[in-house]
């Protein structure tokens, strides 16, 4: 069989969601960020899509101060595309989640494309020993926890887009936000092509069952045509199978310690970098070749 289809793989390298006391491996310190992001790609991420944490205690900042070094050393070191997160924390205030994309005008920066609950608080039960009081309170908060992404919002992300280049990884957590993302589209605000980013498994948005994935998949086919680029991201023990069965249909996909924390069943992973090497051992069985950082911007019609 022919080997054609470019597929983007994207790593999120540490997120919000997880907390230090849940894995040793999860990056918290600028530099433990970088090199994990530089692992990332080495292993064939096109993309590393980035928060940052403060170094004291782990807890998720999107204080500029903290992307810096990690911008940095990303800069001197791999052409990958960085992906900004403007999601930041269901805790945080949207003036707060967008302040690194504003300052430092990426190629791509997420935008969430609809509110939803962001039920965390079941990870409490699993994981009792926490080093930092942060961590167990924003797991308990979680059970009373909206992620604010008003149309307002998402327009005032969307303008730091306009103004600066960036373009945007559109995470779509349910079919409503599908719907959210073809109303922007229809006012203008965006044009293609879009890269869809849709999230199965999260407690508060769609489900992780196949039914999930093609139910998806056929209402952004109707709602948003051939406009769209298509990846997958499915949390926790979804991730791998998910973009399995994603990719075998056309999907790009996405993983890293933000989206899942293992390797294997009760198997912690190690590095960002062995998730990478995972998913691209079953790309490169289904003949699918991997993105490069630049076909990337190719195909997503970045600035570069
Ligand atoms: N944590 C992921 C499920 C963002 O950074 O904007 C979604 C995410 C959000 O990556
Ligand atoms: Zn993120």
């Amino acid at each position: 069989m022919a080997t054609t289809r470019k597929v983007i793989i994207t790593c999120a390298v540490t997120g919000a969601i997880h907390t230090p006391s849940m894995s040793e491996h999860l990056p918290v310190s600028p530099s433990e960020i970088a090199e994990a992001a530089l692992g990332a790609a080495e292993a064939g991420a096109a993309i590393v899509h980035l928060h940052a944490r403060d170094p004291e205690d782990g807890r998720p900042s999107q204080d500029p101060a903290h992307f810096e070094p990690i911008l940095e050393q990303l800069k001197a070191h791999t052409d990958a595309v960085v992906n900004i997160t403007t999601g930041g924390s269901p805790h945080m205030t949207v003036e707060e989640r967008m302040r690194p994309a504003a300052v430092f005008k990426p190629e791509l920066a997420s935008l969430n494309m609809g509110s939803m609950n962001f039920g965390l608080y079941p990870m409490l039960e699993r994981f009792k020993e926490f080093r930092y009081d942060w961590e167990r309170e924003a797991l308990e908060k979680s059970r009373d926890l909206v992620f604010k992404n008003t149309f307002a919002d998402i327009e005032t992300i969307l303008s730091i887009g306009a103004e600066n280049g960036t373009r945007f990884e559109f995470e779509c957590y349910d079919i409503a936000h599908l719907n959210n993302l073809a109303h922007v589209v229809s006012r203008g605000l965006v044009q293609g092509p879009l890269f869809v980013q849709s999230v199965f498994g999260l407690l508060g948005g769609i489900g992780a069952h196949p039914e999930d994935l093609m139910h998806m998949r056929r209402t952004a086919d109707r709602l948003l045509g051939d406009s769209y680029e298509w990846s997958i991201l499915g949390a926790g023990r979804n991730q791998i199978p998910l973009a399995t069965i994603g990719a075998a249909q056309g999907s790009h996909v996405r993983v890293g310690l933000e989206d899942s924390l293992w390797i294997g069943p009760g198997e912690l992973a190690k590095t960002n970098a062995d998730q990478v090497s995972r998913i691209r051992t079953v790309l490169e069985a289904l003949n699918l070749e991997i993105a490069t950082p630049d076909e990337a911007r190719e195909i997503l019609h970045l600035k570069g």
